[in-house]
């Protein structure tokens, strides 16, 4: 599946916590696909830019229209532009593209006060570039620049995005966290839409790790409008990505550490880690035709696990989404009742068989199972006695029981019809979740030939 992209072009920052490296971890983190067009490569670490080597802006204009002539782009991102001839190349392809959603983040200063935009682009950036912005970023030393306002309050705040909003910015967001604060305990960033003023507040988060705030706060913006939500929704999301990033900020060097918005950081327990690649291989796969009515999940026991709390799983499960499946939310223990159970019965007979997944139930998925080669058993909920039959989850446990009891060895398939109120339903069995997982694209492959 092609994912929507972002056109970012900035500075490249040698440090990895601002610039187009910043823009680029923003955007995956939000789901999109960042295309990066380079204006300056700057030394820089985290003590702060030590110099500025710009690129050719004619060079900037080719990066852009290679791009363009081959990729559509879903959405752009602008930051460290320079000079006034860069600005009017970007500007320049923008219109000649029809571009759309374009987020303008308009970077004046680093954090130590080394110049990122010359004092003669200036100008250019005014009358070029905001009337095209679709989303203007400025904190408020950069609205204080553009408005020539001194801005000291929430209300000047407001009437600074009013003014941003007359010089041709549609929506106009004014980031709150240089403010000599009124309220100190808070990070308040004001949007004005043209209608309404929106104030998003969050918790003041006292670090002195935030390099990179402003660039992951635009790009993530434009990742999300990409995406499709409204401005609204989009400044919103990224307001609370960009205060996670915060807190997920650490020290790297002796001044500013960057934020870090990786927040599928690796899950550090191997159980989690692993179902954490297998759902990623599932996940980049056309399996949705697999995901039964009541979803799947996907689980990993620990070793000698005796308790559901020892199963590893996908909270809120692992659901069709479009033609693919995709994971809500990251790998926890205790997330599965039925399937965490169907394991540690499998593992009652054969302690390696840890993991399993339930897929949809169908004729031509059991006979792709049959062509595959792989063992298929099945039992039947109606030959359950009666007396078992109260206790939720129980017909599972005794049905995988009645399956395992005659067989040599752990099937790769257990299935069943489904019975009153009940979905028919295919278990892929294996003693790792990548197994499972290759278990199940095999199953794919083999009813699309
Ligand atoms: O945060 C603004 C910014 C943007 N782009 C580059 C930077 C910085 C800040 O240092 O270096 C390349």
């Amino acid at each position: 599946m092609t994912p929507f992209t972002v056109l970012c072009i900035g500075g490249s920052d040698s440090s990895s916590g601002a610039g187009i490296q910043a823009d680029l971890k923003a955007v995956s983190a939000c789901g999109a696909y960042g295309l990066s067009v380079v204006t300056a490569v700057t030394a820089q670490n985290s003590r702060g830019v030590q110099s500025v080597y710009p690129v050719a802006a004619r060079f900037v204009g080719k990066q852009c229209d290679a791009l363009l002539q081959d990729i559509p782009v879903d959405a752009v991102k602008t930051g460290m532009l320079w000079s006034e001839e860069i600005i009017g190349e970007v500007a320049a392809r923008i219109r000649k593209y029809r571009l759309q959603k374009i987020v303008v983040d308009p970077v004046m200063t680093a954090k130590g006060g080394k110049t990122l935009l010359q004092k003669k682009a200036f100008a250019a950036l005014v009358k070029n570039l905001l009337p095209l912005a679709c989303v203007l970023t400025p904190n408020i030393p950069e609205a204080e620049a553009l408005t020539g306002m001194k801005i000291t309050s929430i209300p000047a705040m407001k009437e600074a995005a009013r003014k941003l909003r007359e010089m041709g910015a549609r929506n106009v967001v004014i980031k709150g966290g240089h403010l000599p604060s009124e309220a100190p305990a808070k990070s308040t960033d004001i949007l004005f839409d043209g209608s309404r003023f929106h104030e998003l507040a969050a918790e003041w988060i006292p670090t002195p790790n935030t390099h990179g705030t402003g660039c992951t706060f635009a790009s993530s913006i434009a990742a999300c409008l990409a995406r499709g939500h409204s401005v609204a929704e989009a400044v919103k999301k990224a307001k609370k990505l960009v205060t996670h990033a915060i807190e997920n900020s650490f020290p790297l060097g002796e001044g500013h550490g960057p934020v870090d918005i990786a927040v599928r950081r690796p899950a550090q327990n191997p159980c989690l880690r692993a179902l954490q690649t297998a759902v990623n291989i599932l996940s980049a796969s056309r399996c949705g035709l697999l995901i039964p009515e009541v979803q799947s999940n996907l689980v990993y026991a620990a070793a000698g696990a005796q308790s559901e709390v020892q199963v590893a799983g996908f909270p809120g499960r692992i659901i069709r989404f479009r033609d693919t499946a995709r994971a809500v939310a990251t790998p926890e223990f205790g997330a599965s009742r039925h399937i965490a159970r169907i394991v540690l019965t499998v593992m009652q007979y054969d302690s390696s068989y840890r993991s399993a997944m339930n897929i949809k139930y169908s004729e031509d998925i059991i006979n792709a199972c049959r062509n595959i080669g792989f063992q298929v058993k099945d039992f039947d909920r109606s030959d359950e006695p009666p007396e078992k039959k109260d206790q939720e989850g129980c017909s599972l446990e005794w049905g995988v029981n009645e399956v395992l009891k005659q067989s040599p060895a752990v099937p790769d398939i257990i299935y069943d019809p489904g019975g009153w109120g009940k979905e028919p339903m295919v278990r892929v069995l294996g003693k790792h979740p990548v197994e499972v997982v290759h278990k199940v694209l095999s199953i794919l492959k083999t009813m699309k030939e």
